[in-house]
């Protein structure tokens, strides 16, 4: 299946509307267009690779860079600017780039000749780029890399079919209102962030862009403009929550909802959203379905509370027997991991993609996450796995083993924290930590303990050492 390309769509239907804005620089998508043709022509001679890496802040001059890769038919590689140079590597090695556009202010004096700053590109003498005119749906749009237990990251191939699904599905729960302004403060690297940008593309809708996440600033907009949706990870959600409840501010008449996914929730958060009148929908996805497949409606957020919601237009729901793992089956699903197609072959039974979270439905048929079957941390949204840290800190002088586990974290949601056999000086070990890896991988806490609990084959039993913080 094919589309016209949905930024040339989007000028002639809504050339008026506002395709984007930083709430000092905003864009028509006519202007838009005109923009990423400027864009374009910059980049069409940069690489003969397919593949290009993009690594920024969530500001106007990387959301015209995206938009431009893939007007040229580029594939957009999403880089997380926290992760250290090395895990950098591992991603850009494995997607074989030959050019990385970095955001300025996020250069590094370490990084390679394939990272080239925005400013350099941009520098680059322009040549005619003609735009693609159709978005062909099997065409890999962007790649974002997730980990796992093996410590290869895997390239998850995000096709304009999976994104265009994915954003119907969402409107169908959601509804689309006139005039819908959705504020994107979670990163584009992730699909949290870029799923917003991708409907706002196939809506028509605003995208208001904010650089980071800052309670004050994030309220200040929600005041102030009219922005309807915010889509937040469980972190910002209860520091909005406080900050709320500190300024005694109401969001602006047009405010819809937080779509809330990236983690569980505590009830208590919930329902002092219910007593501040603040609407949250939770939802459920991941990188590899583009996004939410699993949400809550507006009108069963408040009896259904607790609940991530009932499988989206699109998905089929199915909870294994026996694991009770949750599986599913999507248009919006992944065809694959770059260049690891066994990997994703074991990802699924009798044709249901297994999505590593265990949980149950009720008996209305709202799903609830019980947690996940491995051994994997979230904090603040962030997914860190415990053998890639181990991994890691296995090397530092003195440790003769090491495991690492998520502490329950009031900030967080998790913390990952380590327990180390060895004589090692515990300041030290996180110094190197945060030398080889994104900071919030890192153990906040070292215990030092005598022998780590192993079943009688060797293997070592994390949940044991979780339990010591069970409440
Ligand atoms: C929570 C965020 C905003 C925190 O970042 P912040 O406050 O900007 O931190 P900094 O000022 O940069 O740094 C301060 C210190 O904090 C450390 N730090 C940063 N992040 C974390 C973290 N997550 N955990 C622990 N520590 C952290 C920094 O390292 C620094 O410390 P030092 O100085 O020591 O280095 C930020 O983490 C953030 O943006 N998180 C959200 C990420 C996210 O969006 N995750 C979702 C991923 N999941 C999906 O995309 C699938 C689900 C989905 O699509 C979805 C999810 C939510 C809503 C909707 C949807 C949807 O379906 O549409
Ligand atoms: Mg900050
Ligand atoms: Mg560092």
């Amino acid at each position: 299946m094919k589309t016209q390309n949905w930024l040339i769509k989007q000028a002639e239907l809504n050339p008026h509307r506002i395709a984007v804005s930083d709430g000092q620089i905003s864009y028509d998508f006519a202007t838009l267009l005109e923009k990423i043709k400027v864009d374009a022509s910059h980049l069409v001679n940069l690489t003969a690779q397919e593949r290009v890496g993009l690594m920024t802040r969530n500001n106007i001059q990387g959301y015209r860079l995206a938009l431009a890769l893939i007007s040229i038919g580029k594939t957009i590689v999403w880089l997380n600017w926290r992760l250290s140079t090395q895990e950098l590597r591992l991603q850009v090695d494995d997607s074989d780039l030959d050019l990385v556009i970095v955001d300025d202010v996020l250069m590094r004096e370490d990084f390679d000749h394939r990272y080239q700053s925005f400013t350099n590109v941009l520098k680059r003498p322009s040549a005619k780029a003609n735009l693609i005119a159709e978005f062909n749906f099997d065409k890999v749009a962007s790649i974002m890399y997730t980990s796992g237990t093996t410590g290869r990251p895997k390239g998850v191939l995000q096709t304009f079919g999976n994104h265009y699904t994915s954003a119907i599905a969402s409107s169908l729960n959601l509804g689309l209102v006139e005039n819908e302004e959705w504020l994107c403060v979670t990163p584009l690297f992730h699909i949290s962030g870029f799923s917003i940008l991708m409907r706002g593309l196939v809506y028509g809708m605003t995208v208001r862009l904010m650089t980071h996440f800052e309670p004050q600033a994030v309220e200040n907009v929600l005041v102030t403009e009219p922005v309807t949706i915010i889509s937040a990870v469980p972190y910002m959600l209860k520091r909005m929550l406080a900050q709320r409840r500190q300024s005694k501010r109401t969001y602006n008449n047009h405010f819809r909802l937080i779509l809330l996914g990236g983690g569980t929730i505590d009830l208590a958060t919930l329902k002092a959203c219910q007593n501040a009148k603040l609407q949250v929908v939770q939802c459920y996805g991941m990188t590899e379905t583009c996004s939410q497949v699993i949400a809550l409606s507006a009108k069963d957020a408040e009896e259904q509370i607790g609940s991530v919601g009932k499988p989206l237009f699109t998905t089929q729901l199915k909870i294994m027997p026996k694991t009770n793992e949750i599986a599913i089956k999507t248009p919006a699903l992944t065809p694959g991991y770059l260049n690891q197609p066994q990997k994703f072959a074991t990802k699924f039974k009798d044709g249901w993609f297994l999505t590593g979270d265990v949980g149950h439905l009720n008996e209305a048929g709202f799903l609830f996450i019980a947690g996940r079957k491995d051994e994997m941390i979230i904090s603040g949204g962030e997914n860190i796995f415990p053998q890639e840290v181990e991994a890691v800190l296995q090397q530092y002088p003195g440790v003769e083993e090491v495991a690492v586990v998520g502490k329950p974290d009031s900030i967080w949601g998790q913390t990952p924290v380590a327990f180390v056999v060895g004589n090692v000086d515990p300041e030290g070990l996180i110094r190197f930590g945060r030398e080889q890896l994104a900071h919030y991988k890192v153990p906040k806490e070292i215990y030092g303990v005598k022998q780590l609990p192993r079943n009688a084959s060797g293997k070592l039993q994390r949940f044991k050492l979780q339990a010591k913080f069970k409440k």
